[in-house]
């Protein structure tokens, strides 16, 4: 372990391939690199302490470095023990960055890195599932009068933070940036479902085409691993709990099963809800011998993981990620990632091409509630902006060299003309 006044990371000497990561990165994210271009000249950001708790990735290190050329002084922790990539967490550290991160962290430690951004008494909070606005509120509410505003980017985050907000509990504004159009139906549908299949072939290294995989979802998430897993020659079943994502499943060909039903026959499982035990010891207990189980949901709580390991007669780690587990009745099954998110866990995460969306809705977010751009007048969950999202879109398009038709002032004098019939 290296640690400075100013970071804790695994190893320091990671630092050159980690900035080889990173420059790929930013050659695929041109929306965040326009921005930082642009910010570096106006610094939007600069007065602003920036306190981030989000997966230490190769994306996410352009979007640290891009908020410092905005003018944000910023500190960081990972927001998942198992996501952080020690490569990207020493360049971080090596350019000067502070940062507190590293695969394999414990729970005592998560947190206290977590506090450890928080020496700096941020004046803007950047989440991935509220562990760091919940320590704010939890144990260091005095920092709550200081800080403009914070974003959240996870469906599970955005879930937990609009329950705070029901209960009057939010003690400074957030946005959702998980509910912008240009994150939350690009992000959670193509990036999961590619970067899902990743962890679990880098896991397993199993032929996908032929194999039963049984998604435990339909939304954003569970369409996006469901229709990657068919065009990989997968036969999908979902399992819902919703009857509309159940139908749009069904109307795009998928089997829909309960899962008490699919746990019999599936080679291959994802759950992608969101939700607690999606799939129980009792369902485990019914699977085929060598049944693959795997969660991209956000906390490690959609595979009942603990009861699995109790109930066990061995446990052995037989890849990276992989673990073998021997039940009593005799049969096996394997577990990845420990049920924790195995596209971050097992592989990359997201293609930098989609984090760019999502990131640049983070960049924006921040910078709106800097600049006041946005009311945020009172302690609640907000959504950035229509307009910010569809420049956000239109910089994409460029970027890939798509133009788009405009609609002439008839047209759209047109849109709202009732006077004309058939
Ligand atoms: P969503 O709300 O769009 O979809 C969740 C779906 O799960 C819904 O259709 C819901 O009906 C269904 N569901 C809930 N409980 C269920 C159950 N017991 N059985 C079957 N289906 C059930 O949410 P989303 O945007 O798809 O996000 C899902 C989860 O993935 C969240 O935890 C989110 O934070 C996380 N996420 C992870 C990544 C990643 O990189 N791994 C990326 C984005 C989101
Ligand atoms: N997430 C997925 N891929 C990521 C990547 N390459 N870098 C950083 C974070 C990444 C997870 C979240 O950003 C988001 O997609 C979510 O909603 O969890």
């Amino acid at each position: 372990m290296d640690q400075g006044e100013t970071f804790k990371v695994k190893d320091l000497s990671l630092s050159d391939e980690g900035r080889l990561r990173i420059d790929w990165a930013e050659s695929r994210m041109p929306v965040l690199m326009k921005l930082r271009d642009e910010f570096s000249k106006t610094k939007p950001l600069k007065g602003q302490r920036v306190a981030g708790c989000l997966h230490v990735t190769k994306e996410t290190a352009v979007l640290v470095e891009t908020l410092v050329a905005a003018g944000a002084e910023v500190a960081w922790s990972g927001c998942n023990p198992l996501s952080t990539n020690d490569t990207i967490a020493a360049a971080l550290a090596k350019n000067g960055i502070k940062i507190w991160a590293w695969h394999g962290m414990d729970t005592e430690n998560y947190y206290w890195a977590i506090d450890k951004t928080l020496e700096f008494k941020p004046t803007l909070t950047l989440d991935d599932g509220a562990d760091l606005i919940f320590r704010v509120h939890n144990n260091h509410s005095e920092l709550a009068k200081g800080i403009l505003g914070g974003t959240e980017e996870t469906t599970t985050g955005v879930h937990r933070l609009r329950a705070m907000d029901a209960d009057s509990k939010l003690k400074y504004p957030v946005i959702a940036v998980n509910d912008t159009p240009t994150k939350w139906e690009f992000d959670n549908v193509y990036g999961t479902g590619q970067s899902t299949l990743d962890g679990i072939l880098r896991a397993t290294s199993i032929l996908l085409a032929g194999k039963t995989i049984v998604v435990a979802g339909y939304g954003h998430c569970g369409r996006g691993v469901a229709n990657r897993a068919k065009g990989m020659g997968a036969n999908v079943i979902v399992t819902e709990i919703d009857p509309i994502a159940a139908l749009k499943a069904t109307l795009e060909g998928f089997v829909v099963q309960k899962m008490e039903t699919a746990a019999k026959v599936g080679d291959v499982f994802v759950t992608t809800t969101g939700m607690k035990d999606v799939i129980t010891l009792d369902h485990i207990k019914t699977m085929k011998d060598g049944a693959i189980l795997s969660n991209t949901g956000h906390y490690d709580v959609e595979i009942q993981v603990d009861a699995l390991l109790e109930y066990a007669t061995s446990v052995k780690e037989i890849r990276p990620n992989n673990e073998e587990i021997v039940l009593p009745e005799g049969h096996k099954v394997y577990l990845l990632a420990r049920g924790r998110l195995v596209n971050l866990a097992a592989a990359e995460g997201h293609p930098s091409e989609v984090m760019d969306m999502s990131f640049s809705g983070q960049l924006m977010s921040l910078v709106s509630l800097a600049q006041k751009k946005i009311d945020v007048t009172g302690n609640h969950v907000y959504t950035l902006p229509d307009e910010i999202d569809k420049d956000i879109a239109e910089y994409k398009l460029v970027s890939m060299g798509i133009e788009l038709d405009r609609l002439s002032d008839e047209q759209t004098a047109y849109l709202t003309a009732y006077d004309e019939g058939t």
